[in-house]
């Protein structure tokens, strides 16, 4: 008997460069775990030019691209397998809007709110459906291990 009504659901979450070397992470965390996620994958990393625009490879045509791999390369990232009940959609609502200074007046709870500045500093990622997560979580860890363990490997 499978009771689909409680099964988990994972997305991936990246704290940015701007959220880490900001030292949001354990305000991001605490949140995280207090809206009922569970983290059952971290790590930390630095992303380099060619896997920062392999993971934003949607966005490859738009005018911002360059300006967003800059960013996401600035710095390390700390990347997470959240999980939940409905872990895409209620991460998304979490997060906030895009634009890290709109959020502050329009979503004043979000994470963006917290610690977002503009359309492009925002401090923090989360897969946009179902395919994205799998793609992306896929992207960052190797899915055909157990999961569980939070695991700390480091790039
Ligand atoms: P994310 O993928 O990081 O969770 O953010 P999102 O869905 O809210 O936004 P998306 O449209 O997917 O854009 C990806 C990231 O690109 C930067 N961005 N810059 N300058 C701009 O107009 C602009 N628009 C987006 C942001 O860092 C955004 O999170
Ligand atoms: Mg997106």
């Amino acid at each position: 008997f499978c009771d689909w009504s409680t099964e988990k659901e994972a997305t991936l979450a990246i704290i940015k460069p701007d959220g880490v070397l900001g030292n949001h992470t354990d305000a991001i965390k605490a949140t995280i775990l207090q809206s009922g996620f569970k983290i059952s994958r971290e790590k930390i990393i630095q992303l380099d030019k060619d896997s920062a625009s392999s993971f934003y490879a949607e966005h490859s045509t738009k005018r911002f691209f360059d300006s967003l791999v800059k960013y996401v390369t600035s710095g390390p990232v700390l990347v997470m397998v959240l999980e939940k009940e409905n872990a895409i959609s209620d991460w998304r609502a979490l997060i906030g809007p895009t634009d890290g200074s709109k959020a502050k007046i329009t979503h004043p709870n979000s994470i963006r709110a917290m610690c977002g500045t503009d359309v492009e500093k925002n401090c923090i990622h989360g897969s946009d459906s179902p395919q994205s997560a799998q793609r992306e979580i896929s992207f960052f860890f190797d899915t055909s291990t157990s999961r569980g363990d939070i695991q700390h490997d480091e790039l």
